[in-house]
């Protein structure tokens, strides 16, 4: 600051006044960064955006909004919002806005009166998820049934559960989940169960069963005390059904089930389920608990819960894009965008991802060889017809809601990925004032600004190829907790912040990174949702569980990072890496057919990769190499066959990084081909290879299959695919290092 003023004063006068009036906010901080090498603070349009669908609902903003504001230093939320009659069961990925229901604002006016009554100070960017796959909306109707056992609970004692085996079985009132009172099984410690199935105690009546309909069968678990944890609960029914069969050990049906299959219980109470489809004339579903010969410790069972699992009619699930009555899809657009408008929300959260689960045969909209029509329609005809949707769909959106910002993740750069980009340019034909983001949830993982440059650009070069998709802006989505379980856990205790993905140092450059790259908003996707937007309730259990899950609480400095990241920062900042995040590639091999033996070899040309006209960087002969960051070497000192290999890394704090050479999709179409290459590596599953076959720009790969092991030691890996009869151009075959992010040791 003092510094700034010693500078102006040191000039002359005239410029004194042009500094002043062209002097915005921001003037001291560039003033500043100037002398430090920081980068520019970052200015107030940009938005950070929270993924709170999972649990936020417009009845619990209009309560809590306060304590969210206060809690956590953002711009906005992502909400969803459900029509009047939908039941109990709320996730956030119903995804019910893009199928065969219709809907009318009517239906959603419990939402609407909600939301125009949050009383939003801070957060000015609120969204509407908008899911584009459709699980059904079935009116009226929960999607799991009212719970159906006796007891389940054990709130009181064990009424209901006369048949406790003495010395395997007991009862304690004062612990339990959700409420006090629960099972205990194998009662005594240190005792050894002997493989002794209890008999079964109070369980559910359920209707008739007609060998079809599937039951939820539930329960909370902790385990206590010494030992490995390993008891079980087997599901039965009256009529000699059991559960599992097959068991997924492979051991045979109607063993008792193993915890293993869940993960084996923590010491805090987690709930786990499996889906039951009892024996055909059955009227009861029962638990029997079951302990293992030599096990000492002791479990704690509770909430025993058994529910109907009422499908949702097909009807309601996603249309295909030539169906007549798909004007539905686009007025039910029109419902929410007015519905948006009228409670002063920016727009629509517009999420393009298959979601499993989706209903009938269109479940993958936008994946054209999942189609079973390709003699009736081609590639492009549903890419003409998707447009032509995307098109009805944003005019109707843009006839209610004329300004509205519509953000589309996942992918970035649609148009190698699959037909989203057909849709976007129906909806950027017809948007008029509307605002469309490229949502960039590719940034989930990434860590320095630069990563988040380079993706822009990637978007970009992709984007620039068509004049209908260029005013496309960009955003970037940041997953905050990332991928805790390969990390040990989200650590929320300081000592242990370096365990984590991103530590709130890092997690505070991520965001500085992200929110220069960014048009205005980068967003926050979290794993623990309930902890971050439901200040004001105690977190449960997800029922994927989680390492070190449940929470009592959001770090402080990861909120301080949010708080801090706005600041000027170096904006060449990267974070110190391991050394030596290395793949080696030597000798690759194509034959016609799913193995590699004595077949005959295709000819590859620089096979070996002993070629290397150019030197020993940028790339071997006949070989293209791309992805993020790519860095790689003739090596000479690693090798497996003749005088070189290639050594392959990124420059990225992590990135995937390929390796192609192309051969004529007309000579291979309709047959098998297996490409496999040496490699080399002391990170696991990081290296391998892939074939891929387009058709236009949309492209199939092979399965990928096992990985290097990681050992350090030189393994060949394959991949097969057969290639596609109505593939176009090249084949690519691939090598492919994802390298990770691997922080120096401390
Ligand atoms: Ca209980
Ligand atoms: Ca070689």
């Amino acid at each position: 600051m003092h510094f700034r003023y010693t500078a102006i004063r040191s000039i002359t006068f005239p410029a004194i006044l042009v500094a002043v009036v062209l002097c915005s906010a921001d003037c001291a901080t560039q003033d500043a960064t100037a002398q430090t090498g920081l980068g520019p603070a970052i200015p107030a349009h940009k938005k950070l955006v929270a993924f709170a669908c999972n649990t936020v609902e417009p009845a619990y903003l209009r309560e809590h909004i306060g304590e969210i504001e206060q809690a956590l230093p953002l711009d906005g939320l992502v909400i969803f919002v459900y029509p009047n009659d939908w039941g109990p069961r709320r996730s956030g990925q119903e995804d019910i806005f893009f199928g065969g229901r219709r809907f009318t604002r009517e239906d959603f006016s419990q939402a609407l009166n909600d939301l125009k009554a949050v009383p939003f100070k801070k957060f000015t960017d609120n969204f509407i998820q908008f899911a584009l796959s459709a699980r059904g909306s079935a009116a009226a109707e929960n999607d799991i049934g009212p719970d159906l056992m006796t007891n389940g609970q054990f709130d009181t004692n064990l009424d209901g559960w006369a048949s406790i085996t003495p010395g395997l079985e007991d009862w304690d009132d004062t612990d339990g989940y959700p409420n006090q009172g629960c099972l205990i099984i194998n009662s005594a410690e240190d005792a050894d169960n002997a493989n002794t199935n209890s008999t079964p105690g109070a369980g559910a009546t359920i209707p008739e069963a007609d060998g079809v309909t599937q039951y939820k069968v539930s329960w909370s678990i902790k385990h206590v005390g010494g030992g490995t944890g390993l008891q079980h609960v087997r599901v039965v029914d009256n009529n000699g059904g059991c559960e599992p069969n097959p068991d997924p050990a492979g051991e045979d049906p109607c063993l008792p089930f193993s915890f293993n299959t869940h993960g084996v219980p923590g010491p805090e109470w987690a709930e786990q389920s499996i889906n039951f489809t009892p024996n055909e004339g059955a009227t009861e579903i029962n638990f029997i608990t079951y302990g293992g010969g030599g096990v000492a410790g002791r479990n704690r069972l509770d909430n025993f819960r058994v529910r109907k699992i009422i499908t949702p009619p097909v009807e309601h699930g996603n249309l295909d894009w030539f169906d007549p009555n798909w004007s539905g899809i686009a007025e039910n657009g029109a419902v929410l965008a007015q519905l948006a408008r009228e409670a002063g929300l920016k727009g629509f959260w517009l999420d393009v991802e298959h979601y499993a689960g989706t209903l009938g045969q269109w479940e993958e909209i936008f994946n054209y060889s999942a189609r079973p029509d390709h003699d009736k329609y081609s590639l492009a005809e549903v890419e003409a017809q998707i447009q032509r949707r995307g098109r009805e769909w944003m005019q109707a959106v843009a006839a209610a809601y004329p300004d509205i910002t519509i953000v589309v993740i996942q992918n970035t750069g649609w148009g190698h990925h699959n037909m989203v980009e057909s849709f976007v340019k129906g909806m950027m034909q017809s948007r008029g004032n509307a605002t469309i983001v490229d949502g960039g949830e590719g940034g989930y993982s990434k860590i320095a600004g630069q990563e988040f440059a380079a993706m822009r650009s990637g978007a970009e070069s992709v984007h620039q190829a068509d004049p209908l998709l260029q005013p496309i802006q960009y955003g970037f989505g940041l997953w905050v907790d990332y991928s805790p379980n390969n990390y040990g856990g989200w650590h929320t205790d300081p000592a242990d912040f370096h365990k984590n993905y991103r530590s709130p140092a890092e997690f505070e450059q991520t965001l500085y990174g992200a929110l220069t790259a960014a048009d205005r908003y980068v967003w926050l996707f979290v794993w623990h949702p309930d902890l971050w937007f439901n200040p004001i309730v105690r977190p449960r259990p997800l029922n994927h569980q989680c390492v070190l899950c449940p929470h009592e609480k959001v770090p402080a400095a990861y909120i301080e990072a949010l708080r801090n990241c706005r600041q000027p920062h170096d904006p060449d900042w990267s974070p110190p890496l391991q050394t030596g995040r290395f793949v080696w590639f030597d000798d690759t091999v194509l034959v016609e057919g799913s193995t590699i033996d004595d077949s005959a070899r295709i000819l590859l040309e620089n096979p070996g990769l002993e070629q290397w006209r150019q030197g020993p960087e940028p790339t071997p002969d006949a070989w293209i190499v791309g992805g993020e960051g790519p860095q790689i070497l003739r090596d000479e000192s690693v090798v497996k066959a003749g005088k070189y290999s290639i050594r392959v890394t990124t420059e990225l704090s992590h990135g995937h990084v390929i390796i192609d050479q192309h051969i004529p999709a007309a000579a291979w179409a309709g047959k098998t081909i297996t490409f496999g290459a040496w490699a080399r590596s002391d990170m696991k599953g990081v290296g391998g290879v892939e074939i891929l076959d387009f058709i236009g720009n949309l492209h199939e790969v092979s399965n990928i299959g096992t990985g290097h092991p990681g050992d350090g030691e030189w393994h060949f890996v394959t991949a097969t695919k057969t290639i596609r009869p109505e593939a176009t151009e090249h084949v690519r075959l691939r090598i492919s290092a994802h390298i990770p992010f691997i922080k120096a040791a401390e």
